[in-house]
Formats: structure tokens, sequence, C-alpha cells
């Protein structure tokens, strides 16, 4: 008999999740987890100005009445400590520590098809068992620092935001480097600005921002949202990013520009990015219609930047708006007005070395006294990649997916029987709002676990017919939009020698969800369910 009936790798959102529902379902359920404390991205991602770009009312669980009742969230974006105060009331809420060990990161993983069980070790040495294997190890999780020569011999301390000290960096009166300028480097510049006598920004590609307009949260509309909370939810798991957006439903080229540009100018002034690409109905698939929201962020830009040389440097053009994750900051732009911001542009000079005492371009030496990476993580796969999984017939995870991962619904992959993977590359995790499509994957695993127990089953496997058709629709979706015209982490594009596949689901949360509830429906479809007695083996579904 197995050591437990299923392992759960990571207890971030998706971890603690899974941990409750499986419990719940009466399952011996074990979660471990890396960090010292649970929260995943959330837990590492601790650099000053961290906070999500999707609003507390959207970015918290939907899985409980009473817990959906009984917190308050005091901002409209959260901000890192608050989000990791949510998920620590959740897992005491719960009760879920028990069944969730800190301060372990899971090696390996191998599947013994003699007695359809998961072998899993840890780094503390033990090896347990377990029917099922659950990878909740996150999208954004394998950080990556780029291979500068010379990084070794800088003097000073260096960073990344995804390992920031616990107690805090003061760059009080230092000369800052900041390398990178995504989601993040937007985050946490203007907070290295406020400290530092002098930052540098080294921008290799300049990227779209919208505002914020954060606010603490208006109790009056908490009341009336909590009293239709059951519905509003509905209406997030139908729609396409897993958030409602009010959009005018119509191509905005059909549109009279005046009012396109009052549109726009309304969702600029009300702040958050969903908003802009939820506009219109072709933004996000043909490039003029694009071009328009593109211009009218870059036109926003050159206003709040008073330098025009530093302003025409951070209008991005190298891509089609939200292409790449838009990114949001109330102040990020404004920061390059203060005398002690310097945007230096490492695409036409890129950087050649670090030295002792700074960072070298071709064109020129900044001599720095700290620097922090804000360069990104190998997306979607770099996680599952770091633990050596091996399914039938010995085969490496990371063998099979040489050319690009490869997961009927993101969900599963042929070979690899009893595990799955939440929020896998094939499912709309990243291009969607992260906690819908978890709760989703998490309820559909369990469901689908109990279906295979309950069948007396022992074994349910992709099959690889499925997991191709499903990877053929994938594609095609991607290409139906603007999505793969940029170079970024979500075709695999930061990582030197990724294979270049677009990885996550462009088909929209609602959709998805109806597909995996009629694969759950059909018996499982494009699965197939084994009762394997070593000899004696019983092929159902398919
Ligand atoms: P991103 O979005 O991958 O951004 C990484 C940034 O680092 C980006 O500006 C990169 O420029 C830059 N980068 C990476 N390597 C280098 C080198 N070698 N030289 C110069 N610049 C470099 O990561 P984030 O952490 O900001 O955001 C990840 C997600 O977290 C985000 O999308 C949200 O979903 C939350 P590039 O664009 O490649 O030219």
């Amino acid at each position: 008999m197995a050591d437990l009936d299923v392992v759960v790798v990571g207890a971030g959102f998706a971890g603690i999740y899974a941990v409750h529902a499986l419990r719940s379902a009466g399952l011996r359920v074990r979660a471990f987890e890396a960090g010292s404390g649970i929260g995943g991205t959330w837990f590492w991602n601790c650099y000053p100005g961290a906070r999500c770009d999707v609003e507390s009312k959207d970015y918290s669980y939907s899985f409980s009445p009473e817990l959906e009742q009984e917190w308050s969230w005091s901002e409209r974006y959260p901000a890192q400590p608050e989000v990791l105060r949510y998920l620590n009331h959740v897992a005491d809420r719960f009760g879920l520590w028990p069944d969730i060990q800190l301060n372990t990161r899971v090696t390996a993983a191998v599947w013994d098809s003699a007695d359809s069980v998961w072998s899993v070790t840890t780094d503390d040495g033990v090896v347990r068992t377990a029917r099922f294997c659950v990878m909740a190890s996150g999208c954004l999780s394998e950080y990556q620092v780029p291979a500068i020569p010379g990084l070794s011999s800088f003097r000073g301390p260096w960073y990344h935001t995804s390992r920031w000290p616990r107690e805090g960096v003061d760059f009080t009166g230092l000369r800052v480097g900041l390398v990178g300028t995504g989601s993040t480097g937007i985050q946490v510049a203007p907070e290295i600005a406020r400290d530092a006598s002098q930052l540098y920004v080294f921008q290799r590609t300049a990227n779209f921002a919208v505002p914020n307009r954060n606010a603490t949260v208006d109790p009056e509309a908490e009341r009336s949202l909590k009293a239709r909370y059951r519905e509003y939810r509905e209406e997030a798991r139908a729609s396409l990013l897993g958030v409602p957006v009010p959009g005018t439903g119509r191509p905005v080229l059909a549109e009279p520009p005046q009012d396109v540009q009052r549109t726009y100018m309304d969702r600029w002034q009300r702040g958050g990015g969903m908003p802009f690409l939820g506009a219109y109905t072709d933004l996000l698939v043909d490039r003029a219609a694009n071009d328009t929201v593109a211009e009218f962020i870059r036109d926003r830009i050159r206003e709040t930047v008073a330098d025009q040389s530093v302003a025409e440097l951070l209008c991005p053009w190298a891509y089609p708006v939200g292409a790449k994750r838009l990114c949001q900051s109330d102040d990020y732009f404004a920061m390059f007005n203060s005398p002690n911001v310097t945007l230096v542009d490492v695409r036409s000079s890129p950087i050649t070395e670090v030295t002792p005492d700074g960072l070298r371009t071709s064109s020129e030496f900044y001599a720095l006294d700290a620097l922090v990476f804000a360069t990104g993580f190998d997306a979607m796969t770099g996680a599952l990649a770091r633990i050596d999984i091996r399914g039938v017939d010995g085969l490496a995870l990371t063998e099979k997916w040489t050319a690009g991962p490869r997961a009927y619904l993101g969900v599963a992959t042929a070979g690899f029987p009893n595990m799955f993977l939440v929020t896998g590359p094939g499912s709309p995790s990243v291009l969607s709002n992260m906690v819908v499509s978890i709760e989703q994957h998490v309820e559909w695993i369990t469901a689908c676990i109990g279906h295979v127990l309950g069948g007396g089953y022992t074994q349910v496997e992709a099959t690889a017919e499925a997991e191709k058709a499903w990877g053929e629709h994938v594609i095609e979706v991607a290409y139906s939009t603007l999505f793969p015209m940029a170079d970024s982490w979500y075709i695999g594009a930061n990582i030197p020698g990724k294979p270049r596949v677009f990885a996550p689901y462009i088909g929209g949360v609602g959709p998805y969800r109806e597909r995996c509830d009629a694969v759950a429906s059909a018996g499982y479809e494009g699965f197939v369910l084994t009762v394997s007695l070593r000899f004696l083996s019983r092929e159902v579904g398919g």
C-alpha cells in the first residue's frame, strides 16, 4: 500500500487548495514546499513594491462562501504581504498545516509501473510512495539570472527580485543598477529610487504599462460585492480571463476615433490592465486595432516624462500591447523625472560585463554599489524541469518535452500516469486570473482522482493522440491572435536555447472549463483508465 494517496508538490495558491480539496475528498495528502513558509510566488517575491496586478476581489479563493464573506481586503490591488497574510489565514482556517511540510524540496518523482505508484524523493533524503502526484509547483517559480561575465567579481551585493532578503535591503545613499523592466522591474524601480542616491535602469525592451489607480477598498463597495459575490464568481468562471471585464463588445476599427479616445481615457483614469485589453473585440487579434491602444499608451508616456528623449526610449514598439504581460504602475514613468534616475538603453548598447565596481555596456561604464536583477523566470516548465520526473519506462519529462511542453488540457501528459499538472502548459494559467484557473484545475483533478478510485482503477493516463490534438488546438488558437508576435516568456523566448512553443491556452477560461467538463462527462475522454493487476489489465475509455 502506498504511503499516501496524493503527493502535492508546492504550497502556493494551487498547493494550498489542492490539500484542502483532496483532503475533503477523504484522501491521504501531503504537500511538500521548498520555502520556509507557504505562498509560493507570494512567499518568494517579497521585493519592495510587489503587488498583484489582478484586483483583490478577483484574486481570491471562491471555494468557500464563508471565507469570502469573512475576509476583507484593504486595497484594490493587494500588496505581497497582504496576499501572504490571506494565504496563511486560509491554511489556519481550514486546518491545513498538518498536511503541509515546509523546508522540503521534491527532487525526484519516479513512476513504478508494477505497483502503479509514484516514488517521490525529497531533499531530506526521504522517499515516499503515493498513488497520485499533483504538481502545484507554479508557473513562475524558477528565477533567472542572466549569465553576464564577471558577475561573481562584483564587490557589492546583488539580488534577484524573486529571492529578496526577508529582512529587506537598505539602498539609502547607494548607486544601484536595475536590470529588467518587466512587471517586476516596473514595480521595484520606484521603491529603489526613493532611497538610492542614483538608480540606473538598464532597459533592453520598453514595455507597456497602465496605471493601477490603487486605492483602499471602499467599505460600501465591499458590502455590495459581498451581497452578490456568488453571482460575480460565476461571471468570472465563464469569462475569457477569469475576471468579468466590461468591454464595448465592438471592434475598435469600426468605432469613431473620438469615441475610442474617450473609451481609452476613461479606462486609463480608472486604472488596471484587463479593462484595456477587453475594451474592444479586435485588440488582441488585429495589429491595426492594437496600434490604436499602443499609440494611446505611448502618448501618455510622452505626456508624463518631461525629457522627450527619455520618453521616446520608454515608448514600446517591439510588440503589440498585451502580447507580453501588460504592466501596471502608478509611478514608474513619472519616476524618470527624478534627477537620481537614469534610463540606460541596453538594446543599442548591450551589457558586456560586470566588474568589481559596476556594470559595463558596449558604450559606457556605470559605477555601482548594488545590483538588482528583475530578469524573470523559466516560466511554465522551469519548476517541473528541476525535478527528476520519470514516467513509464523511465522516460524523463525533460526528455519528452525536448521540443517543447505537451500536456492534454494542460493537466496531464502521456507517459506519466497518475500525474496531474495544476495550470500546466496548454491551460489558460498565466493568461488568466490564476486563482480562478487554479480552482478549476484542482476541482477537476480531485473529481478525476475520485472517478479513478471509485471505479476501482489504478491508473489514469492521457493518450498521446488526445495530447497531440489538444496541443495543435492550443497553437492554432495562439496563432489566430497577436500573442506570438512578442518575444515573451509565454513562448519561452526569454530563456536561451528553450524551444519556442506557445505554452498557455488563449481560448479563455470559460470555454476551457466547458471543454474540461465535457471530457469528464464523457468518462474522461482522451484518457485511458486501467486496472493494473500486473498481468490482467482492463482498459476503458480512451
Ligand atoms: P519578465 O516579464 O520576464 O521581465 C524580465 C525583464 O528582464 C525584461 O525586461 C527582460 O528584457 C529583462 N532581461 C532579461 N534578461 C536580460 C538581460 N540579459 N539583459 C537585459 N535585460 C534582461 O519578468 P518579470 O519578473 O518582470 O515578470 C514575470 C511575471 O510575473 C509577469 O509577467 C507577471 O505575470 C508577474 P527583454 O524583455 O527580454 O528584452
